[in-house]
């Protein structure tokens, strides 16, 4: 029933063109009644569609929504294998829970899984992750590493470098990581990593790095509990940004330094990191599962564990925690 409405809608609204049409003409086009028809325009908005509401003269729509295809993506690729294969759906619960399920079905290294709209995306320890449609870029990428589980971490702090790499080529935009996961501008989060491992005692099989950036929300798309703590790239510049392009940046710097780990370890990468990191030489607060840790951020090990030396110059290696500055 939604779906026919829906679709008499978007006919009426294709027969109309730059013409505005009013709610009860629509209504009477659709055959519902006029709170359907607003309803229905706030759907449209939601998914993205650019309305234009004129009191007296009606709807307009104005631009119709980004979707993000796999061939936009692969239109200029330059990679050897990172998003050659792209699993690509309007809508999951969670591009981790598919790309866990498509790892575990041997698909190619490199594989990524990618949704316009994730109705349960999740960040760490079971946290939820907003991600609404047609605005972020919401995905999973498949590596197979031949590595020790230990250093999957590792991984983490590479992918916030691509990322930060490949969001100031397309932006111009200075982001900084936060160990060890979140990307911020002005303060404010605009990507989450999260790293998942299938793996043995001593033997990674596979690593699933989700990786969640809010590209072109605006401010009130943002529930209200995330309203001072978030934002969007196109609200940092104040311009819309192709998630197309950004994507296939992030495919690019994310396999050229996966490629130099996987020669030359984790020191090169570790330098970058370092660089763009906003708490080294801070005071901040480190809270783990079983305690909370004060102290001046050190840096990173080799391992890319934070080292933090409290009051009483005591160092400790914190492996995963969520940071204050
Ligand atoms: C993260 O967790 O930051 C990792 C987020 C990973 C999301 C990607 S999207 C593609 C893939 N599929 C998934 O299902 N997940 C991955 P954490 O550090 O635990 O941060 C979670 C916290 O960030 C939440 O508790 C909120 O406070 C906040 N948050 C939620 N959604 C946000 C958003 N869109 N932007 C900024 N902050 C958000």
């Amino acid at each position: 029933m939604q779906s026919e409405i829906r679709k008499k809608l978007l006919d009426a609204f294709s027969k109309s063109g730059d013409a505005y049409l009013s709610g009860q003409a629509v209504a009477d086009l659709v055959g519902c009644s006029r709170t359907a028809v607003w309803k229905q325009m706030e759907e449209l908005r939601k998914e993205g569609f650019e309305l234009e509401a004129v009191r007296r003269k009606g709807y307009r729509i104005m631009k119709l929504p980004e979707k993000m295809t796999a061939d936009e993506i692969r239109l200029g690729l330059e990679t050897e294998m990172l998003g050659k294969n792209i699993d690509y759906h309007e809508c999951v619960d969670s591009t981790q829970k598919i790309a866990n399920q498509l790892s575990y079905n041997g698909v190619a290294d490199g594989t990524v899984v990618i949704a316009e709209e994730q109705l349960a995306g999740r960040g760490r320890m079971d946290r939820k992750w907003h991600s609404p449609k047609y605005t972020g870029i919401w995905m999973s990428i498949i590596l197979r590493p031949n590595i020790p589980p230990t250093k999957a971490p590792q991984l983490t702090l590479l992918t916030a470098v691509a990322v930060v790499q490949a969001i100031q080529e397309t932006t111009g935009l200075f982001p900084q990581i936060k160990w060890p996961n979140d990307i911020l501008i002005n303060g404010k989060k605009v990507t989450g990593i999260l790293t998942e491992l299938q793996a043995e005692a001593d033997r990674i099989h596979s690593v699933i790095i989700g990786i969640g950036i809010n590209v072109n929300q605006r401010e009130d798309d943002f529930p209200i509990e995330l309203q001072s703590i978030a934002t969007s790239l196109s609200i940092q510049k104040g311009a819309k940004i192709s998630r197309a392009d950004l994507t296939r940046n992030i495919f690019k710097h994310l396999e050229k330094l996966y490629f130099i780990y996987l020669q030359k370890g984790f020191a090169p990468i570790k330098l970058l990191w370092e660089s763009y990191a906003t708490s080294i030489g801070k005071s901040i607060k480190a809270r783990t599962l079983t305690k909370v840790i004060e102290g001046k951020a050190l840096g990173i090990t080799d391992d890319g564990v934070l080292k933090i030396e409290d009051q009483n110059g005591e160092i400790h290696l914190v492996y995963s925690a969520d940071i204050e500055i």
